[in-house]
């Protein structure tokens, strides 16, 4: 029995436990399936792979990083924070590795949660919270034959370091956030680069650059500098972001300057032309990248727009009947949001799976965390709560400090368990869905933001300063507390 049992030790999860770790709970568990720490900031390895937050926002609030050497801090000092942080706040032993949630039942009765891990093992817990991230499972495309293909294939979220990519003629599938990251540093090694766009991506400048050790040495001195940094980077973002939303002049401001990003870094009309999007840029996350466009101008490299219909043991096919011969295949092909969560049963009040629950009903929850229906359960970076443009790690903090307010809550009027009023969240839910309907990001495109039906059950539409200050106060007569 633990008081609370927390899946997943990215950030979410992490921040979970040193909040539960400073209030004195001691009776808390984080489970994690894989062997280390970090989440997201684990599994993608792959060449060039970095945050594409600065570095100064991409950190607990709590805990300022003097350490960054750039101002979009690589994958590997990211995990290297997160470790640090778990060994300074004391919650390292409390990490569960090789520990996979298989399924989770709630006993109205007794007002707890039976967690199954590895299929075998069953620990009982009053709270369940649930930090198992979104961009996570590798979403793998079906063309027809990608099974016969004789050579390697993998996913850039499990890079295979195994691979000598040097002298080899590789094709890229997907043009993403990833895909733009490690294309320009594997163009100079390869023999051949063809890199399929089945939808060009809006790419503006990236503001990066080293952050001296003369600088790193004065955030060590005088840690208010560098909070002072990171809260004018925030509210500069913060504009940026809300402009998504609604401001079509800013919008015009970031077009501008991404057009004339493509006309000083590609020269050549042809290649211009197949890199020009035709959808409004916000609708699909807008990249940052100095080096991206470069890449596709090297000679090595061809950027093929024609559809694929399939791949064969030697290559892959094209709409005109082009096979293009390859012997390593990289997915940059992105993740499936709707599949982390429901992958495992989470069975509430009803005996109902949440999954089954949200594919009757729409995936919603009361400001992303709650669910009526499964009491004691609170999800981080749930529903709506994603952002395209700037930190998750604030979103974290923020239901990481609501989720402790409805823990007290239980404690406090020692109840077997707490649940949100349906009303609520449905007010909640319609509220946002309102919202979104006439954002950027409903405006024609295809993007994981959206399911198949069109519904956008992912982003937080509004400022996340707004998300903040509601979720700052958790409003006792908006959940039922049941003893
Ligand atoms: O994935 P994506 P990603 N045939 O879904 C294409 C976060 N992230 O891994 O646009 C052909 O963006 C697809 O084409 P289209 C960030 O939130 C963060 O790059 O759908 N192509 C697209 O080009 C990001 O948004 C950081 O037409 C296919 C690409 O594959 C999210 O992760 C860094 C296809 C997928 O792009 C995902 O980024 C990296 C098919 N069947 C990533 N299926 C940070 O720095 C898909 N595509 C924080």
């Amino acid at each position: 029995m633990a008081e609370v049992v927390i899946i997943g030790s990215g950030f979410a999860g992490l921040c979970m436990g040193i909040k539960l770790q400073q209030a004195g709970c001691e009776d808390f568990v984080i489970l994690e399936k894989a062997d280390d720490l970090g989440g997201t900031w684990r599994d993608n390895t792959y060449p060039g792979c970095a945050c594409d937050i600065p570095s100064y926002l991409y950190s607990f609030s709590f805990e300022q990083n003097p350490r960054w050497t750039r101002m979009f801090a690589p994958w590997d000092e990211i995990l290297a924070y997160l470790r640090h942080c778990a060994d300074k706040y004391g919650i390292a032993d409390k990490i569960r590795y090789g520990a996979e949630v298989t399924e989770a039942v709630f006993d109205e009765a007794t007002g707890q949660w039976t967690v199954t891990v590895n299929g075998d093992e069953t620990i009982e817990t009053q709270s369940l919270v649930a930090g198992v991230g979104s961009l996570h499972r590798p979403k793998l495309p079906d063309f027809p034959g990608v099974d016969s293909f004789a050579g390697t294939t993998f996913h850039s979220a499990v890079w295979d370091h195994s691979v000598d990519l040097r002298g080899r003629n590789v094709a890229v599938i997907g043009t993403g956030a990833s895909a733009i990251q490690f294309v320009p540093q594997i163009a100079p090694q390869v023999a051949q680069l063809d890199v399929y766009q089945r939808t060009p991506p809006w790419v503006t400048p990236k503001p990066d650059r080293a952050i001296g050790g003369w600088e790193r040495r004065l955030h060590q001195r005088f840690p208010a500098g560098q909070r002072a940094i990171r809260n004018a980077i925030y509210w500069g973002l913060e504009g940026r972001g809300a402009g998504f939303a609604g401001s079509p002049k800013l919008m015009k401001g970031l077009e501008l300057q991404a057009k004339r990003h493509l006309h000083k870094q590609v020269t050549d009309p042809e290649l211009r032309a197949k890199l020009t999007p035709d959808y409004q840029i916000g609708c699909k996350r807008i990249l940052i990248s100095n080096d991206y466009y470069p890449a596709l101008a090297r000679p090595n490299v061809d950027l093929v727009t024609t559809p694929i219909t399939r791949v064969t043991p030697t290559g892959v096919v094209t709409a005109d009947g082009t096979e293009r011969a390859c012997d390593t295949i990289v997915l940059g092909t992105g993740f499936d949001v709707s599949a982390n969560l429901t992958r495992m049963p989470i069975l509430g009040k009803d005996g109902v799976d949440l999954a089954d629950h949200w594919k009757r009903n729409g995936i919603g929850a009361h400001l992303g965390i709650t669910v009526a229906g499964y009491p004691n359960l609170f999800l981080l970076v749930g529903p709506n709560t994603l952002l395209g443009h700037s930190s998750m790690v604030f979103m974290i903090e923020a239901q990481v400090r609501y989720v402790m307010q409805a823990l007290h809550l239980l404690r406090r009027r020692n109840a077997s368990y707490v649940e949100v009023r349906e009303e609520v969240q449905e007010r909640f839910v319609d509220t946002v869905q309102g919202e979104l309907g006439s954002t950027v990001w409903q405006s024609g495109c295809t993007s994981w933001y959206l399911d198949a039906a069109g519904r956008n059950s992912t982003i937080w539409p509004e400022w996340t300063m707004s998300y903040w200050r509601r979720t700052r106060r958790l409003d006792p007569s908006d959940f039922a507390v049941v003893h």
